[in-house]
């Protein structure tokens, strides 16, 4: 049985169902058995692991949430514990999951037509289908209200030109969500790999989320029939409402990767022996654990009370930005702390506090850098936007 639990302070696990505890422990064996032996060669020789995504697919990872077109139909919580487990593994492979199932597979569910779902949803559960989610431009991210990329209409079809940057999966993917202005407004299209005058090209030199394919993506002249549209996705609230759902899920993560930094830092203290003793006698450092682990609880905590709000219908976008800020925060920090705790052999990938550090570095400026969270937050509580 894998140890999926530690730390586990509050009891949590107790507030779990048995098909939540279920699909977090399938999904921790994942994790340890396939993710972990491989992640931090991975990591080393920027590679995203392309081998575990049919195994992902066959543990029902991809759309988890949605109901109908081979999807699995959990709840929010569950998804939520997936999430948390991928990302303890590594915030490449979650972030994978992520777009695949709440910038893509979500979309094409929300927004969608019937032949857009029936065409794209199944082969995408099962992962013969990739997709990637194209909105941030590079003139800037955190304003995508003035996007740059336009779609004219031109008799019935819709000609695409503009460029996208940063985009998680966007050389492997078979299918582009993209965000275009249009004299109406914001609107979403399909654009399949191989249309003419859309390229790809991958972002080399990162130093974070190596174990992740990230690219920019070129529209020259795309043109697209308007049954590419996703018919019901009209303004800046279709997107804004796709990064709700990949950013719940990534308030989860945060955690997870907290938790393996403070596992591998307990370990590392119980067998460090200076000054004639463990690690782990000292004062210093047991406060600096039970900081870890004051953290982590809030922030399980957290993540929980938002699934059961998602759950019952009434979880608000802005209670997803303070989750996401909150937890991704924690995730780095702990990461940060427990690399130096391990001494000079936390600076080795072959610890995994350097490389939860280095990935949360991208976590906390992606889906909304932390100042636009705290902004989304401050809106809420004061009713000014200061953007
Ligand atoms: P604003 O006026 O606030 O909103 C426009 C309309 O959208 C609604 N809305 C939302 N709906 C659902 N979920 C949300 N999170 C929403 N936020 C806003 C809002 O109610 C409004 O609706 P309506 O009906 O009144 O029109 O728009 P704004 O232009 O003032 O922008 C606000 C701001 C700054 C918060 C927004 O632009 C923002 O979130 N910026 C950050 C952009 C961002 O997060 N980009 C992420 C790109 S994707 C990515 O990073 C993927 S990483 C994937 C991985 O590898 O895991
Ligand atoms: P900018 O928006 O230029 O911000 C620069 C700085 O200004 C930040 O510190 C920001 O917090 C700060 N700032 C912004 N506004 C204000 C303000 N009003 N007041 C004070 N400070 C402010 N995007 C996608 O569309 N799809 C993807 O799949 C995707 N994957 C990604 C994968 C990786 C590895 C990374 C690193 C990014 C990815 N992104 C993706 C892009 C990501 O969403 C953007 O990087 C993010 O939204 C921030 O945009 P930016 O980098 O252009 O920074």
């Amino acid at each position: 049985m894998p140890d999926s639990k530690t730390p586990d302070f509050y009891h949590i696990d107790s507030l779990l169902s048995n098909d939540e505890r279920q699909v977090r422990d399938t999904v921790a064996r994942f994790v340890d058995d396939r993710v972990l032996p491989i992640i931090a060669e991975c990591f080393e020789h920027e590679r995203f692991p392309t081998e575990l995504i049919p195994e992902m697919a066959e543990l029902g990872l991809f759309g988890p949430t949605l109901q109908d077109y081979g999807c699995a139909g959990l709840n929010n919580v569950a998804y939520g514990l997936i999430m948390q487990e991928l990302e303890r593994g590594d915030s490449g492979v979650r972030s994978f999951a992520s777009v695949q199932s709440g910038l893509v597979m979500y979309p094409i569910h929300t927004y969608g037509s019937d032949e857009q779902k029936k065409r794209w949803l199944p082969e995408m559960a099962r992962a013969r289908k990739i997709g990637c989610f194209g909105l941030t431009e590079p003139d800037g991210g955190s304003d995508p209200g003035t996007m740059k990329t336009r779609a004219e209409k031109k008799g019935s079809d819709w000609v695409l030109n503009g460029a996208k940057m940063w985009i998680t999966s966007g050389s492997i993917a078979d299918v582009a969500v993209v965000w275009a202005m249009t004299e109406h407004g914001v609107r979403g299209f399909l654009l399949e790999k191989g249309t003419p005058g859309f390229t790809s090209r991958d972002i080399p030199h990162k130093f974070s989320l190596r174990a992740s394919v990230t690219s920019e993506l070129f529209f020259d002249n795309c043109r697209l029939p308007e049954s590419s549209r996703l018919p019901t996705a009209e303004g800046l609230g279709a997107p804004l409402s796709c990064l709700t759902q990949a950013r719940y899920g990534i308030a989860w993560g945060g955690v997870g990767a907290a938790m393996a930094c403070y596992r591998e830092a307990l370990e590392f203290c119980r067998n460090r022996v200076l000054f004639g003793s463990p690690l782990i006698n000292k004062q210093h450092m047991q406060i600096r654990l039970a900081d870890m682990v004051r953290r982590i609880t809030t922030g399980q905590l957290l993540a929980l009370q938002l699934g059961r709000l998602k759950d019952q219908g009434e979880m608000h976008h802005t209670q997803v930005s303070l989750a996401k800020w909150n937890n991704v925060r924690l995730g780095l920090d702990i990461a940060r702390e427990a690399r130096d705790i391990l001494g000079a052999g936390g600076i080795s990938v072959e610890c995994c506090p350097v490389r939860h550090m280095l990935n949360l570095e991208s976590v906390i400026t992606y889906e909304g850098t932390e100042t636009i969270h705290q902004l989304v937050v401050g809106r809420e509580i004061t009713g000014v936007a200061a953007f």
